[in-house]
């Protein structure tokens, strides 16, 4: 209950910000784009990970404010890029879509309306669905899946590997990239068997013409093990933590 108070204190007086992490190519180490993260700035507690108020911002109908808010900031953060460094210095941004925010009615026309007031063009925006959120109603999921994509949203299946019934439906969600998760990633080393599964997703995303992202990339010998198996994308600490926005110009001008 405390943090639901602070919660409602924090929209009003502005203590949210976001953080950006890179997405590169494996082979080029082009930049892909970046994923949102949203981070809470408590005046006394300090920094509050979005693990800690993120379930309580869903269970208290806070997500649904907190998540708009979040997608308007991504937006209005592209647009000063784009109007700063050209549109092809960053392709595309990532925002994270919460499950409270499926509900929502009508979230399609609502997030097409924000980004073109944004000055923003949805094609360039992923919207990273988990795959848990989706197979607790995957026909709902479906349908709003499909109405974000009429307006040209991209949609990105996230921490994929993790939930139990996707992949039975997988056919159903007409996805764009699947964002292996980094637990995968984390036992790369382990061997064959742990190989097995990662090129298990990767056969599976090239086969249903997906783009496949690889999750939590921290050693150059994951790098080495998901480069034989042919994987396009990661996302990870060896090539950049989340970044203040004021950092993200830099390491663009960095990785040209
Ligand atoms: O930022 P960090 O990497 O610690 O994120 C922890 C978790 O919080 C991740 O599962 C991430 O997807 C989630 N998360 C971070 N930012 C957002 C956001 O803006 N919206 C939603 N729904 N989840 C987020
Ligand atoms: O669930 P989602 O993929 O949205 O979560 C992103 C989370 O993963 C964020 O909390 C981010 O800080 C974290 N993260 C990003 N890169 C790495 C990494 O290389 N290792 C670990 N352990 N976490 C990472
Ligand atoms: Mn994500
Ligand atoms: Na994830």
């Amino acid at each position: 209950a405390e943090l639901e108070v602070g919660l409602r204190l924090a929209l009003e007086t502005d203590q949210f910000h976001l953080e950006y992490q890179p997405i590169v190519s494996l082979e080029t180490r082009r930049l892909r784009g970046f994923e949102a993260l949203v981070r809470w700035q408590h005046p006394q507690e300090g920094l509050i990970p979005p693990g800690e108020f993120i379930p309580v911002a869903e269970d208290t109908g806070l997500m649904v404010v907190l998540g708009e808010w979040v997608f308007r900031r991504a937006c209005q953060q592209l647009a000063v890029w784009w109007q700063t460094l050209g549109r092809e210095a960053i392709p595309s941004l990532s925002v994270n879509l919460s499950r409270t925010q499926l509900a929502v009615p009508e979230l399609a026309e609502r997030l097409n309306s924000i980004a073109r007031e944004e000055g923003v063009d949805p094609s360039a925006i992923h919207l990273e669905i988990t795959e848990t959120t989706i197979t607790l109603d995957p026909d709902q999921a479906a349908r709003i899946i499909k109405s974000l994509k009429a307006f040209g949203f991209k949609i990105d299946l996230d921490d994929f590997g993790t939930g139990y019934a996707a992949m039975a439906n997988l056919h159903m969600f007409h996805v764009d990239v699947l964002k292996v998760d980094r637990s995968f990633v984390a036992n790369l080393h382990r061997g064959r068997e742990f190989t097995a599964m990662v090129n298990a997703i990767i056969t599976l995303a090239d086969n249903l013409n997906m783009t496949l992202i690889a999750e939590g990339v921290e050693t150059d010998e994951q790098v080495a093990i998901l480069q034989s198996l042919d994987c396009q994308f990661a996302q990870g600490y060896l090539f950049a933590r989340p970044l203040p926005a004021d950092h993200v110009v830099a390491f663009i001008n960095k990785h040209k």
